[in-house]
């Protein structure tokens, strides 16, 4: 604590001590008490209790069904999976086998985008954990796992309070036996601009050696240029570089001229030539339809020598018919959830889709009995997050217009209704569509979706018309994220950005067309690290220092709520978001053979400084604990 005192005091931050500093500030001398983990856990419910959790009404904590963990014994090993493979084999003896497999290879999403895509990819680290063995012993059969990155290396601190990459540690000590993947935004990496080359490296480098076996690399406007350095460095760390091919519009349109079938193969052949170990197809918003799918991967295999590995959503109800024409032409792997966790703006059913095939030649040698056991478990955790999802309940065709990713409609409607636009969503959505062809009819996916949801944001709520933007352009302030893309900060669109909203939105800034990473000074590590230490006093591993680099204020906001409520992760969820019903008694594992046991006794009426005291029983003894009411 002195240590702490001392980095943290305003004289010492700002340079202005000399000798005596220590000699002369008695106050670095004054202690905070120290809270013990009980009071801070105690307190982390009490708030919770008294002002809620941010994005969920604050009411009375619903009941839950206890989940339905498959049991399934220590003493039972985990079969050998595709991660053996890998390890036995190496890169190319696992891309041979994929090659060579009689049987149709799946990817489970559910881990990552399923709940990316239906609750804002809020799932904790210990539902995951909870059902990770059980995931390795009865999924051993899938190709891989995707669990980590899009979204939830962020929201999992932003929102959970939670460390990235021990969720990824822990899981790979649970599940030895399949791959894991990993969706990376190419030059973005898990962010929503560009980073220098060296801190794309560095990202790859550590992931690699945490677990990560697959890298999903995606650039957001499909320019090679902007995953060549990922891919690079993949190859570098001895893991599987799978490019991307984003899909948009659609390929049996023949006015849809822009993104052609032609256009696709020569995307996937640079991307064979840069280097790339397999090839995605990332439908992000599912409007790849089962023809356009037939046609594509037929072409795809054709006339590029890696494997391919089909991506969709939902999101119309069209897609397990897309994954069923992909089958037939020839696709090596598919994309899909277990099935409580799947459809509409999420990945198609893992069970429909293996009981689909079954018989068939290539069918998946999955076991449905034993998927039907992991499904029933997320269908006992999911309710846990419905506070979280989007409200949509049916297919939508809708999708076909607008074009926006499964991944982003939930959060786009979130951030409309916080701007005040919640009555006006249906304009938002033609608006996105209209922004889409204003900006050339670009690829939209993380983070250039974002920079189009922006646009159509300002545009209804200022009122504007296309010929609006056109005509005051030269007055209108655009928001940053657009004002960047037009710079050329998140790479180039084919086709280059359309000249006269380009000018309208810069005014004169300067715009480039070569990578960002070329002029982005690389990140010094060392000096980075030294000056994290020095803001949150104490030693940074590898691992916060990339955290902080990719989020630098999200880190330390989540370093500051750690140093309050210490590791939350220890929780159950429903306490988590909704704390304690009056009466309610919980055990809670703190460590291995440390449990606290909390019951919930009283809440207190409002003191006149604003705060409540909450009473509680710890371990059988009295306790209380004092919280601000922000109501
Ligand atoms: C992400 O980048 O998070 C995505 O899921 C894009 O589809
Ligand atoms: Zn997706």
């Amino acid at each position: 604590p002195f240590l702490e005192n001392v980095v943290q005091h305003p004289n010492f931050l700002s340079g202005e001590y000399n000798t005596s500093f220590i000699d002369t500030t008695p106050e670095l001398f004054v202690f905070p008490k120290r809270k013990d983990r009980g009071t801070k856990l105690l307190t982390y419910i009490g708030q919770t209790i008294v002002n809620g959790h941010p994005g969920l009404p604050n009411g009375k904590k619903p009941a839950f069904a206890t989940p339905r963990i498959p049991a399934t014994s220590v003493d039972q090993p985990y079969p050998a999976g595709t991660k053996q493979i890998l390890q036995e084999k190496g890169v190319d003896g696992l891309l041979e086998w994929v090659k060579s497999s009689k049987r149709l290879l799946v990817t489970d999403t559910t881990f990552r985008d399923a709940h990316q895509s239906l609750f804002a990819t809020r799932v904790r680290t210990h539902d995951l954990l909870a059902i990770a063995e059980a995931t390795g012993k009865l999924g051993a059969d899938l190709f891989s796992l995707e669990m980590w990155g899009g979204a939830t290396f962020d929201t999992s601190m932003r929102f959970l309070n939670e460390d990235p990459w021990e969720r990824l540690h822990i899981l790979r000590e649970r599940i030895p036996n399949i791959l894991f993947q990993m969706l990376f935004r190419g030059a973005n990496a898990v962010g929503y601009t560009n980073y220098p080359d060296n801190v794309i490296q560095e990202f790859v480098k550590v992931a690699a050696k945490s677990g990560i076996d697959v890298f999903r690399i995606f650039d957001s406007l499909n320019w090679l240029e902007g995953m060549r350095v990922a891919i690079d460095a993949v190859r570098e760390a001895g893991k599987i570089a799978e490019a991307t091919i984003c899909y948009t519009g659609d390929i049996l349109d023949p006015n849809r001229d822009k993104y052609s079938l032609t256009y696709y193969v020569n995307l996937a052949k640079e991307l064979e030539k840069a280097g790339a170990h397999m090839i995605a197809i990332k439908d992000m918003a599912g409007l790849l339809k089962p023809f356009a799918a037939y046609k594509l991967i037929t072409a795809l295999k054709e006339e590029v020598g890696l494997p391919i590995h089909l991506h969709t959503h939902d999101t119309s109800g069209n897609q397990m018919a897309t994954l069923i024409k992909a089958y037939e032409a020839g696709v090596d792997i598919v994309d899909a959830a277990l099935s409580s966790m799947a459809g509409l703006t999420s990945q198609p059913s893992l069970n429909g889709l293996v009981a689909s095939l079954a018989g068939q030649e290539r069918e998946t040698g999955l076991d449905l009995a034993s998927l039907q056991k992991l499904s029933d478990y997320w269908e006992d955790v999911r309710p846990y997050y419905a506070g979280f999802e989007s409200g949509i309940k049916a297919p939508s065709s809708e999708v076909y217009e607008h074009e926006m990713p499964g991944g982003q409609y939930s959060n786009l409607h979130q951030q409309a209704i916080a701007v005040g636009l919640g009555d006006r969503w249906e304009e938002v959505k033609q608006t996105y569509a209209t922004v889409n062809r204003m900006f050339g009819d670009i690829v939209k996916v993380t983070p250039s979706s974002k920079v189009v949801g922006d646009m159509a944001l300002f545009m209804v709520q200022n009122n504007l018309t296309e010929q609006d933007v056109y005509e005051k352009g030269e007055r209108l302030d655009f928001p940053e994220s657009v004002v960047q893309f037009f710079q050329g900060y998140l790479g180039q669109p084919p086709g280059g950005f359309p000249k006269t909203l380009q000018k309208l939105i810069l005014k004169g800034r300067e715009h480039f067309t070569c990578r960002a990473g070329e002029r982005l000074e690389p990140v010094d590590f060392a000096k980075v690290r030294t000056e994290l230490e020095e803001k949150i006093g104490r030693p940074v591993t590898e691992y916060d220092l990339l955290s902080y680099i990719m989020y630098p204020k999200v880190f330390l906001d989540r370093e500051k709520k750690v140093s309050e409520f210490g590791d939350l992760s220890v929780l159950d969820t429903p306490t988590f978001f909704y704390g304690l019903r009056l009466g309610e008694e919980i055990k809670v594992d703190i460590e291995q053979g440390k449990t606290l046991i909390v019951k919930l006794i009283n809440v207190g009426s409002l003191h006149s400084d604003g705060t409540r005291t909450i009473y509680y029983e710890l371990n059988g003894q009295p306790r209380e604990v004092t919280v601000r009411d922000l109501s």
